[in-house]
C-alpha cells in the first residue's frame, strides 16, 4: 500500500479558498436572478416569452434539416396494440356535429374547394399502422389505426401544386381545434387520414369520421374530426402553439 501523502494547507489559505468559492456562488445567484427578471419582462410571442420562442424556432430549423421521409417511427406487432385506447382532449368536438352531412373539405385555393365523402376516401388503398402514440403530457400507448396515406390522397386528387406549399392547415368542422403541419411531415409515408381504430370505424370521441394520424409528431398534432385541409407557405394557426407549445412538435 502506498501511503497517502499529506498536504499541509495553512488555515489562511483555506480561508481564502472558502471566501473565493463563496464569492463565485454569490455572483452566480445574482446572475440567475437578473436573467430571470429579464426573461419575465420580455414580451410574449405565441404564448412563449420571446427568447424561449426563439429557441423553439431554432429547434424547428434543426429538426427540418435532419428530417427525412426515410426515417420511420418504429412499427409494433398487432398483439402489442392496446384494446382500450385512451380518449384525450375534446376541443373542437362539439355535440351538434352531424356526421350524415360530413364531407372532407379540401381548400385548394380561395374559391376552389373539393368535397370528398368518407366512402370515396375508403376506395383508396388502405394503410395500417401500429405505433407508440406519444402525448406531451407524458403518457404513451401502442395503438392500431388504418386509413389512407395523405400522400396517396394527394396524388389521387391531383394536389400537386398544393403539396409544393410549405404547410398544411387542418381544422375541425366547428373550427375549435386546428393544427399546422409542415409538408414533409404531411407527406411522410406513415401519415394517414385515418378512419379506423382497432379494425373498426373510429369511435365518435376518437375523431369519427376522419382524423389525422401522424406518428412523427406528438399527440397534439393528431387532430380528431377533420373538417377542412388547406395549404400555404405561411404557418397556419395552431391551437397548442398559441398556448406556448412548440410549433413543430416532432419526435
Ligand atoms: N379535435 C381534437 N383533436 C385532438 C385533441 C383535441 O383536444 N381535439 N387533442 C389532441 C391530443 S393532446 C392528443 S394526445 C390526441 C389524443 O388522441 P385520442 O383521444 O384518440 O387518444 O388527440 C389530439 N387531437
Ligand atoms: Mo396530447
Amino acid at each position: 500500500m502506498t501511503p497517502y501523502k499529506e498536504y499541509d494547507i495553512s488555515s489562511s489559505r483555506l480561508r481564502n479558498k472558502t471566501l473565493f468559492s463563496f464569492l463565485i456562488f454569490v455572483v452566480l445567484i445574482v446572475l440567475a436572478i437578473l436573467s430571470w427578471r429579464w426573461l419575465r419582462h420580455e414580451p410574449k410571442e405565441f404564448g412563449a416569452i420571446k427568447p424561449i420562442r426563439k429557441v423553439l424556432n431554432y429547434n424547428e430549423d434543426v429538426f427540418n434539416k435532419f428530417f427525412s421521409n426515410n426515417h420511420l417511427a418504429k412499427p409494433f406487432p398487432l398483439s402489442a396494440a392496446v384494446k382500450k385506447v385512451r380518449v384525450n382532449g375534446n376541443v373542437g368536438m362539439s355535440n351538434n356535429f352531424d356526421p350524415s352531412t360530413w364531407k372532407l373539405k379540401v381548400i385548394k385555393s380561395p374559391g376552389d374547394t373539393l368535397f370528398v365523402t368518407l366512402d370515396e376516401i375508403k376506395t383508396l388503398p388502405k394503410t395500417e399502422i401500429i405505433f407508440d402514440f406519444k402525448c406531451i403530457e407524458g403518457w404513451s400507448q401502442v395503438t392500431h389505426w388504418a386509413g389512407v396515406k395523405f400522400s396517396d390522397f394527394a396524388s389521387r386528387y391531383g394536389l400537386n401544386e398544393e403539396v409544393e406549399k410549405k404547410y398544411a392547415g387542418l381544422i375541425t368542422p366547428d373550427k375549435g381545434y386546428y393544427v399546422g403541419i409542415d409538408m414533409p411531415s404531411m407527406l411522410h409515408p406513415q401519415t394517414i387520414l385515418c378512419y379506423e381504430m382497432n379494425g373498426k370505424p373510429l369511435p365518435m370521441n376518437q375523431g369519427y369520421p376522419l382524423r389525422l394520424i401522424i406518428p412523427v409528431k406528438y399527440g397534439i398534432k393528431h387532430l380528431k374530426r377533420i373538417g377542412s385541409i388547406s395549404f400555404s407557405n405561411e404557418r397556419p394557426p395552431d391551437y397548442w402553439y398559441e398556448q406556448g407549445y412548440d410549433y413543430y412538435s416532432g419526435l
